[in-house]
C-alpha cells in the first residue's frame, strides 16, 4: 500500500472503529487502488481519496408501523447516498434484521465501483432497514413499506436516487414501495427498479444478477483455458441471485449439486431440480430443507457453511457477506475447485479471497461479477425515460455485452497495474475507481 492510501485507511479505521464490514471493504479497495496514485499525483493534491471514501449523505429515520395484533412496531430506516459523480445514486434496499450502518456503508462503497464498471451513468447508494419480512403477512409487509416510503420519498427521484431490490426486497416489496411513492408525489416515474412488468418493470431484471454472474464467469474461465460445460457447481443461497445463477449455469452445461439458506444446505448428486426450488422459495416462501422431503435421493444438512465441503469445480456464493471464510476456502481448494464467482456482495472474507488468489483459483469479485443486476436496473431506467419496452432477448443481449465489457476492463486493469494478470480483484477496483476519480476531478472540489 502506498503512503496516501495507508493514511486515508488509518483515518477511516480511527473514525469508524466499530464498522467491521465497512472497514473490510475499504481495506480491500485501498489495497487494490494504491498503484494508481503513483501515476496520478494530482489526486492526492486534490484530496480525492478523502472525498471518495466519505458518503455524500446518509439519512436515518424512524419507521413506525402496526402489526396484525394491532401492536405498534418501530424499525430503523437508512439510505446511504455514497457518490453521485457519474450519475444519480443507484443501489438496492436490504430488509434483514442484521442491517446496520456498517453493512449499508460497505454495500454503498462497493456499489459506487460496481456501477462505474457497468459503463452506465449511475452513481452509488444503498439503503434498507432492520425489518425482517420473514414470517410477516402481506399486510404487515405493506404497512412497513408504506411507512418506510413516507420518509424516503423526499430523498429520492428518477434523476436523484433510484433504489431497487436486495436481500429481503423482491417484487412484492418494490410494488408496495412504488405505490406509496406515486400516491405521495403524484409522479409516475422510474424512481425504483425491479418493478412488476405491468407498471414499468424491465423484462430480464429478475434473472439479470444470476445470469450476469454466469456470463462473467464464462468469460473468465474461457480466457484461462477452462470451461463450464461438464463442471460440477455449488451455489450458496436460494434467493433471487442463487436461483437464476443456477438456471443459467445449468443451461451452459454445468451441473449444480448443492444450494442453501441460512439454516442449512441440500445436496443432490443428480443435479438440483430448479423447478422444485422455485416452488419452495418463490411461491411458498418456504425453507430449503423441504427440498429433501420432496426429491428422493437428495440430502439436507443443518448449518449453511458446510456447503463449501461439497466437492465442486466452480463455487458461486450467492447468499450474503462473509459466508465463505478461510476454512471454506481451504476445503474448496483441497477439493480441486478451479473458479469462484461471487454473486453476493463480499461473500468471501479477506482471508478466503487471498487464499484463492494464492492458490491460482480464478476469482470473480462481486462488484464485477454481480453487476448485471444493477446494469439491467439502469436499462429499466432507460426504458422508463423513453416510455417504451424492450423484449427479453434485447435486454439479455445488452446484459451479455455489458458483462463481457466488465470482464475485459477488469482483465486490462489487472494487466496494467497488478503483479498478477488474473487478479480481477485489483482489476475491478482499479477500473471502477478510475472513471469515478476522473469525473470527480472534472467536477472540482465538491
Ligand atoms: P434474497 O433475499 O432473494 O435471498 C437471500 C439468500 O441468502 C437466501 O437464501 C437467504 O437465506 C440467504 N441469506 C441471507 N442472509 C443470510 C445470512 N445472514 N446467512 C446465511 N444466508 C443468508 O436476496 P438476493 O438473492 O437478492 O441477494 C443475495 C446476495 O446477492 C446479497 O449479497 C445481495 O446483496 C447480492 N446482490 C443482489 C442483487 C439483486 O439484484 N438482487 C444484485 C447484486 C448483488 P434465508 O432465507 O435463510 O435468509
Ligand atoms: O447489490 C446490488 O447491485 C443490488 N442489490 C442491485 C441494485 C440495483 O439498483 O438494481
Amino acid at each position: 500500500m502506498n503512503q496516501y492510501t495507508n493514511r486515508v485507511l488509518e483515518g477511516l479505521k480511527a473514525r469508524n472503529a466499530h464498522e467491521s464490514e465497512y472497514l473490510q471493504a475499504a481495506t480491500e479497495i485501498m489495497d487494490s487502488i494504491a498503484p494508481v496514485f503513483d501515476k496520478h499525483p494530482e489526486y492526492e493534491k486534490n484530496g480525492l481519496l478523502e472525498r471518495f471514501v466519505e458518503p455524500e449523505r446518509i439519512v436515518m429515520f424512524r419507521v413506525p408501523w402496526v402489526d396484525d395484533e394491532g401492536k405498534a412496531q418501530v424499525n430503523r430506516g437508512f439510505r446511504v447516498q455514497y457518490n453521485s459523480a457519474i450519475g444519480p445514486y443507484k443501489g438496492g434496499l436490504r430488509l434483514h434484521p442484521s442491517v446496520n450502518l456498517s453493512i449499508l456503508k460497505f454495500l454503498g462503497f462497493e456499489q459506487v465501483l460496481k456501477n462505474s464498471l457497468t459503463g452506465l451513468p449511475i452513481g452509488g447508494g444503498k439503503g434498507g432497514s432492520d425489518f425482517d419480512p420473514k414470517g410477516k403477512s402481506d399486510r404487515e409487509v405493506m404497512a412497513f413499506c408504506q411507512s418506510f416510503m413516507t420518509e424516503l420519498y423526499r430523498h429520492i427521484g428518477a434523476d436523484v436516487d433510484v433504489p431497487a431490490g436486495d436481500i429481503g426486497t423482491g417484487a412484492r416489496e418494490i410494488g408496495y414501495l412504488y405505490g406509496q411513492y406515486k400516491r405521495i408525489t403524484g409522479l409516475y416515474e422510474g424512481v425504483l427498479t425491479g418493478k412488476g412488468l405491468t407498471y414499468g418493470g424491465s423484462l430480464a431484471r429478475t434473472q439479470a444478477t444470476g445470469y450476469g454472474l454466469c456470463y462473467f464467469v464464462k468469460n473468465m474461465v474461457e480466457a484461462n483455458g477452462k470451461k463450464i460445460e461438464g463442471a460440477t457447481i455449488v451455489v450458496s443461497g436460494s434467493g433471487n441471485v442463487a436461483i437464476y445463477a443456477n438456471e443459467k449455469i445449468s443451461q451452459m452445461g454445468g451441473k449444480v449439486v448443492a444450494m442453501s439458506d441460512s439454516n442449512g444446505y441440500i445436496y443432490d448428486a443428480n443435479g438440483i431440480k430448479l423447478d422444485v426450488v422455485k416452488q419452495i422459495k418463490e411461491v411458498e416462501r418456504g425453507r430449503i430443507k423441504e427440498y429433501a422431503a420432496r426429491v428422493p435421493g437428495s440430502e439436507y444438512h443443518e448449518g449453511c457453511k458446510g456447503i463449501w465441503t461439497v466437492k465442486c469445480d466452480i463455487a458461486l456464493p450467492c447468499a450474503t457477506q462473509n459466508e465463505l471464510d478461510e476454512a471454506g476456502a481451504k476445503a474448496l481448494v483441497a477439493n480441486g475447485c478451479f473458479a469462484v464467482g461471487e454473486g453476493a456482495n463480499m461473500p468471501s472474507t479477506l482471508e478466503a479471497t487471498n487464499l484463492f488468489l494464492k492458490n491460482g483459483v480464478l476469482f470473480a469479485p462481486g462488484k464485477a461479477a454481480n453487476a448485471g443486476g444493477v446494469a439491467t436496473s439502469a436499462l429499466e431506467m432507460s426504458q422508463n425515460s423513453m416510455r417504451l419496452h424492450w423484449t427479453f432477448d434485447e435486454v439479455d443481449e445488452k446484459l451479455k455485452g455489458i458483462m463481457t465489457g466488465i470482464f475485459e476492463k477488469c482483465a486490462a486493469a489487472a494487466k496494467e497495474y497488478g503483479d498478477q494478470p488474473t487478479n480481477y480483484v485489483v482489476g475491478a477496483n482499479i477500473a471502477g475507481f478510475l472513471k469515478v476519480a476522473e469525473a470527480m476531478m472534472a467536477q472540482g472540489n465538491v
